[in-house]
């Protein structure tokens, strides 16, 4: 008897990033997070759970998982299990719709596809708080890909991480905002997120102030989505960004996600607003630049981008939808 389900989830963006851990075993933040759901970056997970099955296979882009990589889905696929009250193994196929190579994070949306697939299968129609605590154990950005537009992740402070649940500041109509993906390199990360997070709380004399100006930056940032704010938001989003990489850079041994060209998507940025344009820049733990503006401006802007020496092209995000059952 086989159970199949597949369900979609597009990445986030952080606006106000995540960057450190409350609990590291229940992956809770210790800091909330702000995020636009994109609309064409995607994972697509199928989930099937077989009595024939001796044991869990995942299979991503076509590869059988090993690992690390592979105990992270597994974890999701036991809390399902216990919550099911079913023993079955699963076969777990999941695809990416950009190279898995490329830097470009598929943590988030995966984890909200495997979440949402697997609780399907196993029969489960779970609240997004439940979906939210399964992608949550896999990713601490996952809970986010659950739900579409403009979603806010607060830390919460209960130890079983229940007020840890993500809500929509603005559904994926709302706003008519771009976000530019500079793509820059495809080089693997050298440190992970898991150790860069562990690293820079226990050895940053940044990390403290990181975590203390936060709460500011939450509501500043959505104050300025509600309100629709691009300037407003784009000052906060630039802000929340530079910290975190401040004080990342401020470890032992330091922890430095750029290269040249970042600088560069950076500075020509920086060019373009004092030419009158909105465009604000957002960095991830890789070296490729996201750049915020109006839709209106985003042509020009990508244009000017992809100009920049080392960046290999431009996706164009708009806000997107969350995580869909499609079987
Ligand atoms: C974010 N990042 O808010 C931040 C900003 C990268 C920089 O969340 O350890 O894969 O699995 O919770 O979610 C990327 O790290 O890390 C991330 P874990 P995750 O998007």
């Amino acid at each position: 008897m086989m159970h199949v389900s597949k369900a979609r989830a597009r990445t986030n963006i952080a606006l106000v990033k995540y960057w450190g851990k409350r609990d590291g075993a229940l992956n809770l933040p210790a800091v909330g997070s702000i995020s636009m759901t994109l609309s064409s970056l995607h994972t697509t997970t199928e989930v099937g759970f077989d009595t024939r099955l001796s044991e869990d296979t995942v299979v991503i882009n076509g590869r059988p998982a090993q690992g690390r990589e592979r105990e992270r889905v597994c974890a999701v696929l036991d809390v399902v299990r216990q919550t099911a009250g079913a023993g079955h193994r699963a076969a777990v196929r999941t695809e990416n719709n950009f190279p898995t190579a490329s830097g470009l994070a598929s943590s988030a949306s995966g984890f909200a596809a495997l979440a949402a697939a697997a609780a399907r299968a196993a029969g489960l129609e779970l609240p997004v708080s439940e979906l939210s605590r399964l992608a949550r154990l896999g990713s601490g950005s996952a809970p986010r890909s659950i739900l579409g537009g403009f979603v806010e992740l607060p830390a919460g402070v209960l130890a079983d991480g229940s007020d840890c649940v993500p809500r929509e500041i603005l559904p994926p109509d709302a706003w008519d905002v771009r976000l530019l993906v500079a793509v820059n390199g495809r080089a693997e990360k050298a440190v992970g997120s898991t150790e860069g997070m562990e690293r820079t709380k226990g050895t940053s004399p940044y990390y403290r102030q990181w975590v203390e100006t936060h709460a500011a930056d939450m509501q500043a940032a959505a104050d300025a989505i509600r309100a629709r704010g691009i300037a407003r938001l784009g000052a906060v989003v630039e802000s929340s960004c530079f910290k975190m990489h401040a004080s990342m850079m401020a470890a032992t041994p330091p922890i430095l996600y750029w290269n040249g060209a970042t600088v560069e998507v950076i500075r020509t940025v920086r060019d373009l607003r004092n030419a009158g344009l909105d465009a604000y820049v957002t960095i991830d733990a890789g070296p490729h630049v996201k750049v915020l503006c109006p839709a209106a401006q985003s042509s020009e802007i990508a244009d000017r981008i992809a100009k920049v020496d080392g960046v290999e092209r431009v996706i164009v995000e708009r806000p997107g939808p969350g995580v869909e059952i499609l079987t």
